[in-house]
């Protein structure tokens, strides 16, 4: 860290440069793509106008801004790492240097638990769970008769959290009219495939909370992965997309609050709040692994996907509308 913070509660330099990502107003447009994964992430700026982005931010803390225009429309893509605090820190530190409403789309990777949803398929998820791992499950205070009778299980799932509509809709047609059908050669003679309305799982661990065994850790989570597909209908695990959607629906709640003059909401209102700070989230699921049969991509095939994809996004982001829209300057 270089420069001096001022504030110890949402802490900035004197520029309004935020902690963690680095940017400051002027630099993030109101349309944001989100990947785990910095290759990915210049994969998507490719596609930007120009074949590059015009303006570049790595932070220390490894958040890395790339902000151009895609058919004249600006884009920012943030690389943010993995797991549900990224997002925080993302979503929190990103909200503060944009004005009016934003729209943000997690291009990502993620494991499947469908059958019918093989590699090479590109999904949009409509609803997502939380899956963490019960911690107290696990504490020597827990008896084995709480474990036993299922008072307590080793892994908690949320209540399901939708994205907006329009924006599944919207990532979904742009897929759907961009299949790279010359990729069939890599994925076994079968081009690859968009799928909408899938139900999404994220979880707080690659391993334990996506239902893969281990012999060096009690993870209790032999079975997770048929309770996940029986009880919740889940199909993709990754470990983002709850979280995006969860904080985009505490900020459009904290807005309607500030527009309600009594100050209490409840989600319903929130949820269809028209307010100009409002966030809406979608997001787009490459699947990379396979855990019926236990196949993992190959670096061409995400190569191929990534592309595909990526393009998709950007042509869903920039035909999006967002109302009041505040201009955009780098810098
Ligand atoms: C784990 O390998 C990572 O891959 C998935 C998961 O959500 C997790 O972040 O997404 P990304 O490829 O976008 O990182
Ligand atoms: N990302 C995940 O989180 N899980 C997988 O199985 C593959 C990619």
């Amino acid at each position: 860290m270089k420069e001096v913070l001022l504030d110890a509660n949402f802490p900035r330099d004197a520029t309004g440069a935020t902690y963690h990502v680095g940017t400051r107003p002027g630099q993030v447009a109101n349309r944001i793509i989100t990947v785990g994964d910095q290759l990915r992430a210049r994969r998507i700026a490719a596609h930007f106008d120009g074949g590059a982005a015009s303006f570049e931010f790595q932070s220390q803390r490894s958040f890395l801004t790339l902000t151009g225009t895609f058919k004249g429309v600006p884009l920012t893509v943030v690389s943010v790492g993995m797991g549900f605090s990224v997002i925080d820190f993302f979503l929190r530190e990103c909200r503060a240097v944009v004005e009016g409403e934003m729209i943000i789309v997690r291009l990502g990777s993620c494991g499947s638990i469908d059958p019918s949803i093989p590699i090479g398929s590109v999904v949009v998820p409509l609803t997502s769970y939380g899956i963490t791992r019960e911690y107290d499950y696990f504490h020597p205070l827990t008896t084995a008769e709480e474990r036993a009778t299922g008072a307590m299980e080793p892994y908690k799932v949320t209540k399901p959290l939708d994205c907006d509509r329009e924006i599944h809709d919207s990532l979904l047609r742009a897929l759907e009219e961009s299949t790279p059908e010359a990729a069939k050669a890599h994925f076994g003679g079968v081009a690859p495939r968009s799928v909408g309305e899938v139900v999404n799982g994220s979880t707080d661990s690659f391993y334990s909370s996506q239902g893969r065994t281990s012999i060096d850790f009690l993870d209790a989570n032999a079975n997770l992965i048929d309770v996940l597909r029986q009880r919740h209908s889940i199909s993709t695990l990754e470990m983002e997309t709850f979280v995006l959607n969860h904080l985009a629906l505490s900020a459009n709640l904290a807005s309607a609050n500030r527009a309600s003059e009594s100050g209490a909401v409840v989600a319903d209102e929130a949820l269809t709040t028209n307010d100009s700070r409002r966030i809406r989230t979608g997001a787009v699921q490459m699947i990379f692994a396979n855990r019926h049969t236990s196949a993992f991509i190959t670096p061409e095939e995400v190569h191929l996907l990534e592309d595909w994809a990526g393009k998709a996004v950007c042509e869903s982001l920039a035909s999006l509308e967002i109302p009041l829209e505040h201009t955009h300057k780098d810098g």
